[in-house]
Formats: C-alpha cells, sequence, structure tokens
C-alpha cells in the first residue's frame, strides 16, 4: 500500500475521507507495530513467542482462573475501534456473554451511555437512535458537538461540513452551543455555554415551550404519553438560575425556545459535550424532548430513523439481547446498560477482595489508562490482576501492563462491514469488503484471536441457540455466518434467492464499493421504530425528575472556580494515531489547555506557558495558550496525550493524561447511566514550573 484514498460514488462519503483515514497505511506499517505475541518480562520489556507458547500459557492460566474462582473472575474491556470490527467486537461481547461475566466494559460508558438509557426511557429500547435530517432542516441546534472536526457521531453523513452549510445557503439556521468557538461554530451562530451546564439551558428552553404554548399538540397526542409530567418537570426549570449556570442571558434561552419551535423543521442534536457532563442522561432526554414536544420527531428535516442493511436495533430490542438494569455491579452497586459495567468501576472491581473479584482481564483495542476517568487509580489496578491480556497494535500506557500483548489485523487487514455506523447514517447504505492486505507478520484478526482464546476455555465465544453444542461437534458458527444470515433474511436481505435482487455478504463483498439503499431515511416510520408495547413514546419519566431535583440542589465547590473541558483535534483519534509521522507535523498537534485572555491574566499566566490544572481528584501540568476562543471561567485541555509505552512517536509528543483529573468516585457519574464526568470538572489554575 502506497497510498489511499476516498472512493467519489461512495453514496454517502461522495468522495470525501478525513486526513487519519487517508494516511491508515502508515500504520500499517508502523515500525512500532506490535507484530507478533509479546510476553513482559520481569524487566518490563516485551519479547516475542509464537502464537503457541501464548496461548498455551494464557489458556492455563485463564483456565486456572476460572477453577478457582469461577467465570465473574475473567472480564473483558473493549474500546472505541471495535465500532468499525463487526467481528471482533461480536467475538469479545460473545466471550462475556458466555462466560456470564458482569466484568464487561466498554468505551460506550465514556460516551454515549446516556443515549442508551434515555432512549431506553423514551422509546422502549436502548438502541433507538433518532438522527438529525440535516440534508433537508431548518433550524439545527448543535450542542456540544463539533462535527468539522469530528465528522459528527451517532450521526454520519459523508461532507457533513457542506451539509451543514447547506442549511444556511437555504436559508435556515444553524446553531452551535459550545464553551469554545470551535471550527463549526465559526462556521454559524455561535451561543458560548459553560460545561456541564446544558440540562438548564435545555430544561429552560422547555419551560418556555411549555409556559408559551408553542408545543405541537397534534403531534403530542399522537406520538406520546405522559406529557403532563414533563411539563411539571420543565416548569422547575427558573430561568433567572438557568442563565447563570449556563453564562447564556435569559432573553437568548427564550428566542432559543421560541425559534425552534417556529422552524418549519427544527432538528436538535448533542454529542459528547452533552453526553459527559454529571447529568448526561438528563440532557439526552431534554435534548429528544425539544424535538418531540415541537413535533420533530419522525419529520423531515426534523429528527429520523436510521435504515441500516442489518437492523441491530429491531433485533435487539426484540430478543433483549440490550436493554438496562438487569444487573448490578458487585462493588458500586450500578445498574448495567447493554450487559455492560462503567468504565468508572474498573479498578474498584479489581482492588476489591471479595467473592468475584475482577482478577483477569482480556482487553481489546482498549487505551483506558487514557480514555477512562480516575486513569491514576486504573494504572495502579491493572497491575494488580492475576492475567491481563490486551489486544492492541501498540505497547501503549495500558497495554504495557499486560503479561500478554496479542498482534491485532487492522481494518485494511481484514474483512469488514460498518456494523455500527451504518444504523446512523442519513443515507442508508449497504458495504461489506474483503482485505485490502493480508495481515503484516503474526497480526490475526481480532474475532480469531477471541475464538483462539475461547477454545482454550472450552466455549465459543458467540451467545447464539445451539452455539456451543454445535462447537462441541467441532462445527464453530462465526460472527459473519450470523450477521449474513440476517443481512439475507432482513429487509434488505436476497432471502436465499427469493428476492434476487437482495443483499447477501457474498454480493457485497462481490461489489467491491457500498451499494445505496435510498436517497433519504424515510419518514412516517414511527410506529415500527418505537418498542414500548403501546408504540408511543413516554415523557413521564420519574427517574428524570429525580435527577432534575438533584440538578437542583447541586452547589459550585468555591476552591475550584474554573471549568474544565476536552477538545478533539482533526488529526488525532481519542487517544491514539499519535504514532504517525504525517499525522503529528505543527506545534497545535500536541497536548495543550486553551484559556481566555481575562483568566490568564488572572491566574498569572502568558501564552505558551505551562499551566498547573488541579481538582478535587488530580493535578496536571500543560502548556497553555491563551485565546478567547474559550468562556471566560473554563478551560480547554485535548484528551488522549501523556502516553507511555512502546509507541515512541506518541510518547515523545509529551503532555499530560486529562483523566488523571476526572473521578472514578461513582457518586459523580451519570446516575441513570454510569457514563463517566468528564466535561465541566471543577478545578483550579496556577502557572506551572516548566518540566
Ligand atoms: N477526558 C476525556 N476522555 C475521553 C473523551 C473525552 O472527550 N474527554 N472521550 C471518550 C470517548 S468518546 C471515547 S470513544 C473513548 C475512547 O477510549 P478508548 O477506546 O479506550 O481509546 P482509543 O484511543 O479509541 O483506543 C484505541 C486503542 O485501540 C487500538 N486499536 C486500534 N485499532 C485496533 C484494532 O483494529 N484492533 C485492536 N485490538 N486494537 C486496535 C489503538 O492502538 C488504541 O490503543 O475515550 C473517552 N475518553
Ligand atoms: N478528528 C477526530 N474525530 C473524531 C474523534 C477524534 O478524537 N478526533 N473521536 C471520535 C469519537 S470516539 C467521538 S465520540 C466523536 C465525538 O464527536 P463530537 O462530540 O462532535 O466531538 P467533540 O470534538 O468531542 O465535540 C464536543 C464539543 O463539546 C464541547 N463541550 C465540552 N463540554 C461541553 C459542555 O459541557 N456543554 C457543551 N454544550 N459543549 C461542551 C467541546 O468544546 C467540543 O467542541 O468524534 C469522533 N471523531
Ligand atoms: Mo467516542
Amino acid at each position: 500500500m502506497i497510498s489511499l484514498a476516498p472512493d467519489p460514488a461512495h453514496p454517502s462519503s461522495r468522495g470525501f475521507a478525513c486526513s487519519k483515514g487517508v494516511q491508515f497505511h502508515e500504520v500499517v506499517a508502523d515500525p512500532d507495530r506490535v507484530v507478533h505475541p509479546m510476553q513482559r518480562m520481569p524487566d518490563g520489556l516485551f519479547a516475542p513467542r509464537t502464537w503457541d507458547q501464548a496461548l498455551d500459557d494464557i489458556g492455563a492460566r485463564l483456565r486456572a482462573i476460572r477453577k478457582a474462582h469461577g467465570a465473574q473472575s475473567i472480564g473483558v474491556a473493549y474500546g472505541n475501534p471495535v465500532a468499525w470490527n463487526y467481528a471482533g467486537s461480536t467475538a469479545i461481547a460473545g466471550l462475556a456473554e458466555v462466560l456470564g461475566t458482569k466484568h464487561r466494559f466498554s468505551s460506550a460508558s465514556v460516551d454515549v451511555n446516556n443515549y442508551f438509557v434515555a432512549a431506553d426511557m423514551l422509546y422502549g429500547s436502548t438502541m433507538v437512535n433518532p438522527l438529525p435530517d440535516y440534508a433537508h432542516t431548518d433550524f439545527a441546534l448543535l450542542v456540544g458537538t463539533n462535527p468539522v472536526v469530528s465528522k459528527g457521531s451517532l450521526v454520519t453523513t459523508g461532507r457533513i461540513r457542506d451539509t451543514l452549510v447547506g442549511i444556511t445557503a437555504r436559508g435556515g439556521r444553524v446553531i452551535v452551543l459550545d464553551p469554545r468557538r470551535t471550527e463549526t461554530a465559526r462556521l454559524f451562530e455561535h451561543v458560548p455555554i459553560r460545561p456541564n451546564a446544558d440540562p438548564w439551558l435545555l430544561g429552560a428552553m422547555l419551560r418556555v415551550l411549555f409556559d408559551e404554548e408553542l408545543i405541537d399538540a397534534e403531534a403530542i397526542a399522537r406520538q406520546t404519553v405522559g406529557v403532563n409530567a414533563l411539563r411539571a418537570l420543565a416548569g422547575s426549570f427558573d430561568l433567572d438560575r438557568a442563565a447563570r449556570e449556563t453564562g447564556v442571558p435569559v432573553e437568548t434561552i427564550t428566542s432559543l425556545a421560541r425559534d425552534l419551535a417556529a422552524a418549519r423543521s427544527a432538528s436538535v442534536h448533542g454529542r459528547c459535550g452533552a453526553s459527559l457532563g454529571q447529568y448526561s442522561t438528563l440532557t439526552k432526554f431534554l435534548l429528544d424532548a425539544l424535538s418531540i414536544v415541537t413535533g420533530n420527531l419522525d419529520r423531515r428535516g426534523g429528527m429520523v430513523f436510521g435504515d441500516p442493511m442489518v437492523d441491530l436495533d429491531g433485533i435487539g430490542a426484540k430478543t433483549g439481547a440490550f436493554g438496562r438494569n438487569r444487573w448490578r455491579t458487585r462493588v458500586h452497586d450500578i445498574g448495567e446498560v447493554n450487559g455492560t459495567a462503567p468504565l468508572a468501576c474498573v479498578a474498584a472491581e479489581i482492588t476489591t477482595p471479595g467473592e468475584g473479584r475482577l482478577r483477569a482481564l482480556i482487553g481489546l483495542s482498549s487505551n483506558i489508562v487514557t480514555s477512562s476517568p480516575g486513569a491514576a487509580h486504573t494504572a495502579a489496578a491493572l497491575d494488580e490482576l492475576d492475567l491481563m491480556v490486551w489486544l492492541d497494535p501498540y505497547v501503549t500506557e495500558t497495554s504495557r501492563h499486560a503479561h500478554w500483548i496479542l498482534p491485532p489485523a487492522l481494518w485494511l487487514e481484514r474483512e469488514e462491514m460498518p456494523i455500527f455506523t451504518q444504523g446512523q447514517s442519513l443515507i442508508p447504505n449497504a458495504q461489506w469488503v474483503a482485505p485490502v492486505v493480508p495481515p503484516r507478520a503474526d497480526a490475526r484478526s481480532d474475532a480469531w484471536i477471541v475464538d483462539q482464546l475461547a477454545r482454550r476455555l472450552g466455549i465459543l465465544a458467540l451467545a447464539v441457540p445451539g452455539g456451543q453444542l454445535l462447537a462441541k461437534l467441532g462445527l464453530r458458527i462465526k460472527p459473519h455466518h450470523v450477521i449474513d444470515l440476517t443481512l439475507r433474511i432482513g429487509k434488505h436481505g436476497d432471502l436465499f434467492g427469493l428476492r434476487p435482487r437482495g443483499l447477501s455478504r457474498k454480493k457485497l463483498m462481490a461489489t467491491q464499493g457500498a451499494v445505496k439503499l435510498a436517497d433519504d431515511c424515510a419518514v412516517g416510520v414511527f410506529a415500527k421504530k418505537i418498542f414500548h408495547d403501546d408504540h408511543r413514546v413516554h415523557l413521564d419519566q420519574p427517574d428524570m425528575a429525580a435527577e432534575t431535583r438533584r440538578l437542583i440542589a447541586s452547589t459550585d465547590d468555591a476552591r475550584y472556580p474554573m471549568r474544565l473541558f476536552s477538545i478533539r483535534t482533526l488529526r488525532s483519534h481519542n487517544t491514539w494515531l499519535h504514532n504517525v509521522p504525517r499525522l503529528m507535523t505543527g506545534g497545535e498537534r500536541r497536548c495543550h489547555a486553551v484559556m481566555s485572555c481575562s483568566d490568564a491574566v488572572a491566574a498569572g499566566v502568558h501564552d505558551r506557558d505551562p499551566l498547573t490544572i488541579t481538582s478535587q481528584w488530580g493535578q496536571i501540568t500543560v502548556p497553555v495558550i491563551v485565546s478567547d476562543e474559550v468562556m471566560e471561567g473554563t478551560v480547554g485541555l485535548t484528551h488522549g496525550f501523556g502516553h507511555g509505552g512502546g509507541w515512541r512517536r506518541a510518547v515523545a509528543a509529551g503532555g499530560a493524561n486529562y483523566n488523571v483529573l476526572t473521578p472514578d468516585d461513582p457518586s459523580y457519574i451519570d446516575q441513570p447511566s454510569g457514563n463517566a464526568f468528564l466535561n465541566g470538572i471543577p478545578v483550579r489554575v496556577e502557572p506551572g514550573s516548566a518540566p
């Protein structure tokens, strides 16, 4: 591979690719990449081994741990890249399910658990995710999302910047609520908002809609039940307090609500900025409530439902694969979400003695030491594990704690289909592609590696009916069998030949590109997409009323007067891609904080000076950029830096770990969902001494 280029014929990307994607051949060829199974030696360095040596040792240890302490003592953790790894994600989730372990940790709990829980409340399934219909909307409210950089999250469309610019070109409005004048905010109307204050703003807007009778009574009657409870919840938001909490004047809040209601169509979408505060389920609930009560759910230009090639949401809702609160975590008694426990609990599950203690952890594409709250606790706890096995292409600050690092094939080296993002695509499409190149050296697909581990435990890492029995007879069902079957019998499938123009894995792999399924997501599909028995949206949620009371009772801690929030940069992907030479040129790629001029003067720091940031939970020092692009009283900080391990360029990039400052104390995370509290952390700042 010498270069990568986007496909102009792709129905969604339409010939656009981000700078990270087109440099990926450098990751594949990276000299620091782990391409053999590696065993940690007593001196902390790693030595290459054969697959047989690795699997025999790991298998023996896993069996011994299971025998002595039960299957609960074995856990798994998987990170963001599984969302683009259909077979690896199916296998690692299947392994946890078949083991029956509660120690299943996913990066969803530092990202989107609040979405899942709010969706379960409102729509009856954790997997329902209404999408902002950007191609047709007249009014787009973007809350804590920076799609010009992130390319959109939980909504997928190529050329998202152009799509958003298209809204204003048509005479519509795009309003960006963000503490920072971001790359997106600069293009549109920017309303600065204090971090971790979104529910105040959204609740106050909802109150204005009810008080001024700006709601769509017909749509509410047709689509929902429980509106009176929502009206009462909205009524508990005081507009003056909301203005103080958010830094957004009452007049702005009022006009935002009126304009939203008056727009022919309106979409309301939030992402990490709205998902990583302390009340993130309430925030997501209020975001959706705004579009529901204004009649914008299932409306062209409002919020629409995706039409994936494999309807995982529908299947999951019907089979009960997804859900919440079906069991609770051992140490902190937190309800599960989609079968997983919050990452904020992982350290305590390892270090707290007792029955069911986590002793062996298998990780897949996960860098929890950097990405998860309470980073220092996580790093220390990993060293207490009896066995840690990590599937990662690098020796990272996380995988370096492992007894074994196993080398995964990367996405260009394996068969792939976009299982997760296809449900979020504004232009429904189907794609399933063959590997571009064979894996380097001993690298193997994550699904293959997990299957090998499962064989050593005498199980099949797939929770499908009859799967274990067939495996005993020597027939191992693979993730692609299950998903191809689901595709073929589904709405877009070939029904094994009965629908000759329908899709199958074989047909898609022969196509090479992607197949467009429709120009837009359909509207008028409401009844099919809501999974409550009455097929209505349930607006009466006592847990949300309780969260509102908790929010209203909350107070600020005067010792930590500033609020810290996260910044994503164009050429990073969360905690990685910092080892790719061409993505690491230029100073702005580095770890830095951003603070306003007046705050910098008050703190006595100059542009590029070291700044020490202290929270209740930790302290770091990083260089600061002084810029009025951030709101007064706030500090922005790039997350995903401060590396250790064997990725030399990433380690040399320096910086510090944002999540040293964030809490793994369960009383601070979002209560209904266990989602981490990472944005709006109370901090104080002072001049730091140069390292
Ligand atoms: N402070 C703060 N913290 C945050 C966030 C924030 O905004 N602020 N964002 C949160 C969000 S949204 C997310 S999603 C999480 C992400 O948290 P993680 O998922 O833990 O972090 P990533 O950097 O995405 O981890 C990717 C790891 O997977 C490895 N990898 C890449 N491809 C493959 C593969 O094909 N197979 C295998 N086995 N490994 C692979 C990489 O080398 C890397 O070590 O971080 C969260 N943490
Ligand atoms: N280039 C690049 N693209 C990425 C990623 C990456 O690391 N780099 N990561 C991918 C992943 S895993 C995800 S989940 C998506 C995330 O996609 P987005 O959420 O669109 O990306 P962010 O840049 O995190 O945008 C969050 C915005 O919220 C603002 N913010 C922070 N705190 C608050 C708050 O309390 N309230 C409000 N209203 N705003 C706040 C931040 O200033 C930031 O501009 O991006 C994906 N795409
Ligand atoms: Mo994410």
